[in-house]
């Protein structure tokens, strides 16, 4: 079966209230490979970029205030069709639709504090992979 990639990202409130364990846990469970994996802070530049198609809403300046607050933990992941599953198993952008059993389902209650990021297309996930890991494909 063909492996392919996907990106997810620990949003900072995930990372404050020690979840990245759990998260880590679910979807090495589920049968990802981690290729490559860091804690960092998300500077202004790179949270507008990575989320660019938001640029003019509402909750633009709220997102990116947020998503540069403090650490995050960023991931790729390799497994049978990863960006379906990882967005499955991530559930609904707003925690009051994401069903119980999914990471937001489970752990989170705003959209505004949806405790993780997970890309939606083989096109964002080439995108997101080069602006958060930089040329390095992992191993
Ligand atoms: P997802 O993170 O599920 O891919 P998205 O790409 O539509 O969702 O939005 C990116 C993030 O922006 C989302 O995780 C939380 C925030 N966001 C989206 N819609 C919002 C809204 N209506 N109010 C506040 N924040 C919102
Ligand atoms: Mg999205």
């Amino acid at each position: 079966l063909e492996k392919t990639r996907t990106f997810v990202m620990v949003k900072p409130d995930g990372v404050q209230r020690g979840l990245v364990g759990d998260i880590v846990k679910r979807f090495e469970q589920r049968g990802f490979r981690l290729v490559e994996a860091k804690i960092m802070r998300v500077d202004r530049a790179l949270a507008e970029r990575h989320y660019s198609q938001h640029q003019g809403k509402p909750f633009f300046e709220e997102l990116v205030d947020y998503i540069t607050s403090d650490s995050v933990f960023a991931v790729i992941l390799e497994g049978v069709n990863a960006v379906a599953i990882a967005r499955s198993m991530i559930g609904a952008t707003n925690p009051a639709a994401a069903l119980s059993g999914t990471i937001r389902g489970d752990y989170a209650t705003s959209v505004e504090y949806n405790i993780i990021h997970g890309s939606d297309s083989a096109e964002s996930v080439e995108r997101e992979i080069a602006l958060f890991f930089g040329a390095s494909d992992g191993v």
